[in-house]
């Protein structure tokens, strides 16, 4: 009869939508972020990944961050990005042959055996093994998968809380606009302007072959992005000195909420992990002395070889909402402010802008300078949920649900219009719907 042909509840089929996503993007260790545009696998991708990924294979999502963390070097750094030998050099740019972690990465340790980058991205890691593993606790012992990525994540906060401290306050400082992850955030841009560019022959895009030159970084973007590295490898990527150094709110709060999940972790292998709640209260205090900025409502950049607090407002200000310690005050003004004309939300935007509505860099196309992103999207729901913010929270699942589905499981969308941008099928996009819908 008729009801056979009736269409299953929409639910369903963005279940099965974005379980489709992460099949095509499985390569039988890892998921890399897009078929076209990212054809290895990327450090702070694959934590996003793992968290929706449990929904559907367990095992699945511990073998992707077991892949990425036996790629991390002996001074416990994380890779920015694993590459797949497989895949042809020319495919993604800068390639291994620009990296060439494993000559000019020996002094800090480097694998010999597989090539990577030599920057990290955010350490979403504990916090997703955390998660990972509360999907399925029966497995994740059986296989003693926490008990084999505690050392790893441990050394790897361990490098960021010593190795990156170079504001001397405690927090964790990125050495290039890449670490952040949001790579053309306006926030970059007077940090970025005193970056002698490297010419634009001396490298080939290949992000252009796959994606439109207006949603994507300028050239003169990238010939800094290049300079930037290429300075940093030939330092033997163990000194820090360069000329690029910022406390980026949105990467400390990650590595706090990662501190919190490595104190569970720590618990659920015997023992107490209390030093590391207490650290992990302590560094939420010196996000807020260092980076709270009463009047903007919100957390900012500081720039560690220029002149304080940068005055842009990235999304990155709002991620901090995601931790339970913050001062009650300093949670509520974030929650105004994501309400505020600078983000709008609920009001003339679907999904969380990357940047300020109300900035002159704004554009609602160009990646990291205004088009809504849904891994923030996901962290800002958490946050709100978090401090209690229900009905908000509710209607930021639902608009990230709707909207990744919608526009194909787009990397990015236009926050008026939910229009896609960059590439479909992008597997964040697609696992932390999955998440918010299980
Ligand atoms: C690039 C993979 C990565 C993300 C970053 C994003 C982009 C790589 O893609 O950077 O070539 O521009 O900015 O956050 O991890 O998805």
């Amino acid at each position: 009869g008729e009801i056979a042909y009736d269409q299953p509840p929409s639910a369903t089929s963005a279940h099965v939508a974005a379980a489709r996503v992460l099949a095509a993007n499985w390569t039988g260790s890892s998921t890399v972020p897009s078929r076209s545009l990212y054809p290895h696998q990327w450090s702070w991708d694959s934590a996003f990944i793992a968290i929706g990924l449990r929904h559907i294979s367990p095992l699945r999502a511990q073998t992707e961050l077991e892949t990425l963390l036996t790629a991390q070097w002996a001074d416990g750094r994380v890779p920015h990005i694993v590459f797949n030998p497989s895949v042809p050099l020319d495919a993604y740019f800068p390639s291994p042959d620009f990296w060439r972690s494993v000559t000019a990465g020996r002094g800090a340790g480097a694998p010999r055996t597989v090539q990577t980058s030599g920057i990290v991205q955010p350490p979403v890691h504990a916090l997703a093994a955390w998660l990972v593993h509360r999907a399925d606790p029966v497995l994740s012992r059986a296989r003693g998968f926490l008990a084999r990525l505690h050392p790893r994540l441990a050394a790897w906060h361990r490098y960021l809380l010593h190795r990156r401290d170079l504001g001397g306050a405690g927090l964790a400082s990125v050495v290039h606009p890449w670490e952040q992850g949001m790579d053309n955030s306006p926030c970059w841009d007077a940090p970025l302007a005193r970056i002698t560019p490297a010419p634009a022959r001396s490298f080939r895009r290949a992000d252009l072959d796959h994606g439109a030159p207006g949603d994507r970084p300028t050239d003169l973007d990238y010939g800094r992005y290049v300079r930037l590295a290429a300075d940093y490898r030939d330092r033997g990527y163990t000194r820090e000195d360069g000329e690029f150094a910022v406390e980026d709110p949105s990467f400390n709060a990650l590595l706090i909420a990662s501190e919190y999940a490595l104190a569970r972790i720590a618990g659920e292998l015997g023992a107490t992990g209390t030093a590391r709640r207490a650290r992990a209260e302590r560094l939420t205090a010196t996000l807020v002395e260092r980076l709270w900025d009463p009047r903007a409502g919100m957390f900012l950049c500081r720039d560690l070889r220029g002149g304080g607090l940068l005055t842009e407002r990235g999304v990155g200000g709002l991620v901090p909402l995601l931790l339970p310690g913050l001062p009650r005050e300093v949670a509520a003004a974030l929650v105004r402010t994501l309400r505020g004309p600078h983000f709008s939300f609920g009001d003339r935007t679907r999904l969380v802008p990357s940047y300020d509505l109300l900035g002159e860099a704004f554009d609602p196309h160009r990646y990291w300078r205004g088009p809504a992103w849904f891994n923030t999207g996901w962290l800002v729901e958490r946050g709100l949920r978090t401090h209690g913010e229900t009905a908000a929270a509710d209607a930021l699942r639902a608009a990230v649900v709707r909207l990744a589905d919608a526009s194909g499981f787009a990397e990015y969308v236009d926050p008026f219009t939910g229009e896609a941008c960059g590439a479909t099928g992008f597997s964040w996009t697609a696992a932390l719907a999955l998440d918010l819908l299980a």
